[in-house]
Parts: C-alpha cells; sequence; structure tokens
C-alpha cells in the first residue's frame, strides 16, 4: 500500500520463505526467508540449492524487525531448472521445517500472488486486460460500429506498446470525438458547482488553466500526468482496457493510474459503463490532484468511484464513476438510491453491477474520515509479509525493516 508500512500477520513469519515465479526473461526468481540466528542455519539452506546444482546470484540478509532472534534473506537465482526448485522447496519444508510460498501469477494453490516491485514492472500488466480493449462485447454501444472499432484498436495498440518512462502518445482526436467530449463536458460543468464535492471544485480551474480542459478540446493524457505529478506525484500511464483489480490497485502503490485514452461511444455521451477519457478526465484526476485524497485513493468501488461524502448539511459526489456520467450524477443525489454510512468492511464485500446506476451509495463524513477508516481496515488484512514503499526509488521493498 502506498507509502505505508503494511505488516505481516506475526505467526505465520516464522522460518518463512516466499518465492517469486521466474516472471521475467532471464528466469530469475527471488526467494525470501527467515532463519533463527544459529551457526550454520544459512549454509545448510544453500546447500540444497548447490546440490540441485541451482546458482545464486544475489544475496542480501538483515536482521528481522519482528523477530529478534531472526534473520530475513533475499536470494535471487537462476530459475532455469524448476522442478529441481520444486524438489528443493518440498526439502526445506519437509526437512528443515522452512515455509514456503510461491509468488505466482498463475493462480497455482497455496502461491502469494506475484506483485511488481518496480514501477518499471507495471510493463508486465500493458497485455493483461479482462475485457473490452479492442474487442467489444455485443451490448456494447460501439459493437456494431466498424468506425467505432478500428480506432478503438488504435487505442489499444497505443497502451500495448507503452513502457514506463516514454512519454504518453499525443493523440489527434476527431471531430466526431469531439463532439462527444464537448457534450460530456458542458453538461457536466452545469453540475459540478452544485453536484461535485469542493475538493473537485478547487482543482477544475486549474486543470482549465494549465491542461487545455476546455469544451472544444480533449486534454492529452502526457499534459494531465505531468500536472498531476507536481500536485500529488501522482502520474497516468495508458491501459487498453479493464485490467484485474489486482493488477490496477498495484499500480495505484506506485502512484500509477492506469487510464484509457479513447472516448465513448457517440451514441451514448450521458452513461457509458466502462471507463473512458471523459471518465478519467473529469471523473478520476481533479481528486488526484489533492493530496488528502491521493493517499487513500487506493480503495475502489464505493469510495473512488461512486462515493458520496458530507459537506454541512447536504451530500456531493466525489466518486469518479459519478463525476463523470451526467445522468448518474443527477440520480445519485436525487431520492431514490439508498444511502448508507461508509462502512470499509460491509463495502469491501459488497457486490455491485458495473453496468447500470447504482442503488446504494455509500457517504464518507469526510475525506480524513475515509483515510482513517482505510488504515484501521488495512491493518486487518493478514499478510505473510512486511513490505513498504521507497519513494526516493520508487521500488516496493520487501526486505527491509529499518
Ligand atoms: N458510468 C461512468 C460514466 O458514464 O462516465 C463510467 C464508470 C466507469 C467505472
Ligand atoms: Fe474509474
Amino acid at each position: 500500500m502506498d507509502a505505508q508500512h503494511c505488516k505481516m500477520n506475526g505467526d505465520s513469519f516464522q522460518e518463512s520463505m516466499y518465492i517469486e515465479e521466474s516472471s521475467n526473461k532471464n528466469g530469475v526468481i527471488s526467494l525470501i526467508f527467515s532463519l533463527k540466528e544459529e551457526v550454520g542455519a544459512l549454509a545448510k539452506v544453500l546447500r540444497t540449492f548447490e546440490e540441485k546444482g541451482i546458482n545464486l546470484t544475489h544475496i542480501e540478509s538483515r536482521p528481522s524487525r519482528l523477530n529478534k532472534d531472526e534473520y530475513e534473506f533475499f536470494i535471487n537465482l537462476e530459475g532455469k531448472n524448476v522442478p529441481a526448485l520444486d524438489k528443493i522447496i518440498k526439502s526445506l519444508r519437509n526437512d528443515i521445517g522452512v515455509t514456503v510460498h510461491e509468488l505466482s501469477r498463475t493462480k497455482k494453490k497455496d502461491t502469494v500472488p506475484w506483485f511488481p516491485r518496480s514501477i518499471q514492472e507495471l510493463d508486465r500488466f500493458a497485455n493483461q486486460i479482462l475485457s473490452y480493449g479492442a474487442e467489444l462485447d455485443a451490448d456494447h454501444p460501439g459493437f456494431k460500429d466498424p468506425v467505432y472499432r478500428a480506432r478503438r484498436k488504435e487505442f489499444a495498440d497505443i497502451a500495448y506498446n507503452y513502457r514506463h518512462g516514454q512519454p504518453i502518445p499525443r493523440v489527434t482526436y476527431t471531430e466526431e470525438e469531439k463532439k462527444t467530449w464537448g457534450t460530456v463536458f458542458r453538461e457536466l460543468k452545469n453540475l459540478y458547482p452544485t453536484h461535485a464535492c469542493y475538493e473537485h471544485n478547487h482543482v477544475f480551474p486549474l486543470l482549465e488553466k494549465y491542461c487545455g480542459f476546455r469544451e472544444d478540446n480533449i486534454p492529452q493524457l502526457e499534459d494531465v500526468s505531468k500536472f498531476l505529478q507536481t500536485c500529488t506525484g501522482f502520474r497516468l500511464r495508458p491501459v487498453a482496457g479493464l485490467l484485474s483489480s489486482r493488477d490496477f490497485l498495484a499500480g495505484l502503490a506506485f502512484r500509477v493510474f492506469h487510464s484509457t485514452q479513447y472516448i465513448r461511444h457517440a451514441s451514448k455521451p450521458m452513461y457509458t459503463p466502462e471507463p473512458d477519457i471523459c471518465h478519467e478526465l473529469l471523473g478520476h484526476v481533479p481528486l488526484f490532484a489533492d493530496p488528502s485524497f491521493a493517499q487513500f485513493s487506493q480503495v475502489y468501488w464505493f469510495t473512488v468511484e461512486f462515493g458520496l461524502c458530507k459537506e454541512g448539511d447536504s451530500l456531493k459526489a466525489y466518486g469518479a464513476g459519478l463525476l463523470s456520467s451526467f445522468g448518474e450524477l443527477q440520480y445519485c443525489l436525487s431520492n431514490k438510491p439508498e444511502i448508507r454510512p461508509l462502512d470499509l468492511e460491509k463495502t469491501s464485500v459488497q457486490m455491485y453491477n458495473v453496468t447500470e446506476f447504482q442503488p446504494i451509495y455509500y457517504v464518507a463524513e469526510s475525506f480524513n474520515d475515509v483515510k482513517e477508516k482505510l488504515r484501521k481496515f488495512a491493518q486487518t488484512i493478514p499478510r505473510p509479509f512486511s513490505v513498504r514503499y521507497n519513494p526516493y526509488t520508487q521500488r516496493i521493498e520487501v526486505l527491509d525493516n529499518a
């Protein structure tokens, strides 16, 4: 989690080992394990690698912060011989009593899911899209429109080919696309003073001033990304369609927001179920420029996407899905939906439909209230080891407990 030190659950850490599957091209595998401080403990573990002819390329150690009599080790090894490695893990578990967990992107049983440890590793998500992208479902308004589909492919290709550190390619939007943007922009701008929260209304004029937010202009992701970096360190990166929640949230840990670049189909400007450039720029971006909001924007559906907050005696919208749909923005503050106080334990398991106006909204007392609730909630999530974000290196440190 963003800039926070998340602690694992103490008892599962006793002599445990974590494995990252060979997910990069050189076949390097990383292991983390902790051992009781006693003569020969590490040698015993290392010998098992030697016996199976597995080459270690990197080793680090640090005293464990959680268990004073333990050391933690981080090892990289060449992952060419996977069957041998499986045998080693087995023997470490059974003969030496080290608990082994595997970090894997393949949802294998008993594995810890792989996660990016550096901002560059987000490049691996580029072609892991769940839906949409260039392939539209039959119920999408653009499904039967070959011009729209071809255009979506162009956008998908930009995202597939994008790599961290490159400027986000600029797009020349068509007249029709600009018209759709113009409609959405105009309608929403009328509603914001009465329907959007204070923070959104505060940042919006700055986006008009510095990023080309105008009725007749679709702003460029690159310009907006640079602006956000100066406000809160958030940056944008183009994405071809919906990512899994895990990948999307992993991006946020680095303050990287995966952003679509295409626009909704011209036939339905008022509401679209999928994110598009209107949703990202008008819904998300203004709040990512707010430092307090930026600190809790790692929890999603009923807050960042569809959250309401109190402002004096009235309710306002801060969720991006509301702030980018002039249909739902009016509906959410009418007397039709059900309104409940925000409770993360409930919202984290609440089912929702992504294709229509929400029947229930959750209300936050304030952004600080959400932040506090999030911190408390995050502490209840069991973790097999501790991680910390280092903003200077933009890396997630798995071992550094100093
Ligand atoms: N329904 C929103 C809109 O029309 O802008 C998009 C929501 C994406 C989660
Ligand atoms: Fe969104």
